[in-house]
């Protein structure tokens, strides 16, 4: 297959010429099943780097360059795969610094995975066998894994170990996909967005662990307060979205109205002369329908259960599940009320929900119920959670 190396480069005269000799001369040679090129795209850089890379071309010939104007990493990576596809018919592309942050002895490892049949590769510093680098300072080292830590945390997706790294390869299929999307998404949060989306679209993601390099020539192009503002808005903005497109507001306005059904229930029975506990327990269990109801044809709609046998195979295992929650809540009743009395009632009663019925509802209608999440302890992949 067709590899092109993408080098973003802005003033990386003193590197760029070594690093493409170590590729050349040290890595391509022992890379026999692939046809490997490189691709530095250049935003003019002051320093003259792409003189270097002209004359660099001129003594092997697997080498392009690519100009432009200065519009941040995104913008760049943008460009340089669109080229690399276009003018040099990519299969596969990598995106690399050319600092030496990245270990270029790694590139035959990423093309093993994407031989195994990934479609995206990513390099990794924080699985084993990778770090950041060791001389770094102890603010830069907190706020690389600190910054990575919040990714992972508001996004939800612990199995990706490295967010904000820009070691990769892909399938130009991945590129292809997202590429009007990213283009919203300029400087460093490209790479969060980029890997995000390919995670949303159910491609197949695997890890290569490096440790990394900090570069002994040049100056860094990084502002870590304008990427941290841009990370954090891009995280919580597209979680936001994704949790109101997800089944979860649908199951909580289900919950909602179910709750509601049970404390009318219970008002008209009780009127009519029924026991209170008699009058609770059949508005329960009406509620118990509605919700079975709703979350199968609405909120899990997408994993309906629709089969009679398997609808009344399922049914009381969703009561058994509801049946948790009322353990639930009368344990926080109980344990609340006798230590604050029997006026906290109320607000035991939101804690228990809020804080106990809610996720352990959610989590079971997922894994049990409607089969959503695919629980494992090794995979790399799983369905997203939300
Ligand atoms: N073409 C282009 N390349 C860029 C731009 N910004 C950064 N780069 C390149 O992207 C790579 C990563 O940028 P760096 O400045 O090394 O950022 P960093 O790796 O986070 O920071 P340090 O390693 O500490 O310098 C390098 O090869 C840069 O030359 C840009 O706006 N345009
Ligand atoms: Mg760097």
């Amino acid at each position: 297959m067709k590899v092109v190396i993408i080098l973003p480069t802005y003033n990386e005269k003193g590197n760029i010429d070594r690093l493409i000799s170590i590729l050349e001369k040290d890595i391509f040679p022992n890379i026999k099943n692939h046809d490997m090129n490189i691709l530095v795209v250049d935003d003019n850089s002051p320093d003259g780097t792409g003189d270097v890379v002209k004359k660099l071309m001129g003594k092997w010939k697997n080498i392009k360059l690519n100009t432009g104007e200065k519009q941040g990493l995104g913008a760049a990576y943008i460009r340089g795969m669109t080229f690399a596809i276009d003018k040099m018919g990519a299969d596969i592309m990598f995106e690399m610094d050319a600092d030496f942050f990245h270990d270029p002895k790694k590139i035959p490892e990423f093309l093993e995975k994407i031989e195994e049949g990934y479609d995206m590769v990513i390099g990794s510093r924080y699985t084993n066998g990778g770090s950041i680098p060791s001389n770094w300072g102890l603010h830069r080292k907190i706020f690389s894994i600190f910054g990575n830590l919040l990714v992972k945390s508001i996004l939800m997706r612990f199995w990706i170990h490295d967010w904000t790294g820009g070691f990769r390869a892909m399938r130009k299929e991945v590129f292809l996909k997202e590429k009007d999307e990213l283009k919203l998404f300029k400087g460093y949060t490209f790479q969060v967005a980029f890997l995000h989306m390919a995670i949303r679209d159910s491609y197949k993601i695997a890890e290569v662990p490096f440790v990394a390099q900090d570069r002994t020539l040049g100056r860094s192009k990084i502002a870590p307060l304008e990427y941290i503002i841009n990370l954090l808005r891009y995280v919580l903005k597209a979680r936001f979205f994704e949790l109101l497109h997800s089944p979860f507001l649908k199951y909580a306005i289900t919950g909602f109205i179910g709750y509601v059904i049970n404390a009318v229930t219970l008002e008209i029975f009780f009127r009519n002369g029924l026991h209170p506990a008699i009058a609770g327990a059949i508005g329960a269990e009406f509620s118990i329908i509605w919700n079975f109801a709703m979350n199968n044809f609405w909120s899990f709609s997408k994993y309906k259960i629709t089969k009679p046998l398997k609808v009344l195979l399922k049914f009381p295992q969703f009561n058994l599940v509801s049946f948790g929650s009322l353990v639930i809540i009368s344990a926080v009743l109980a344990i609340g009320t006798h230590f604050f009395g029997t006026s906290s009632r109320q607000i035991f009663l939101v804690i228990a929900i809020g804080l106990f019925v809610i996720p352990y509802s959610y989590t079971m209608y997922n894994i049990f119920i409607w089969k959503r999440w695919h629980v494992s302890f090794h995979s790399k992949l799983q369905e997203t959670v939300g």
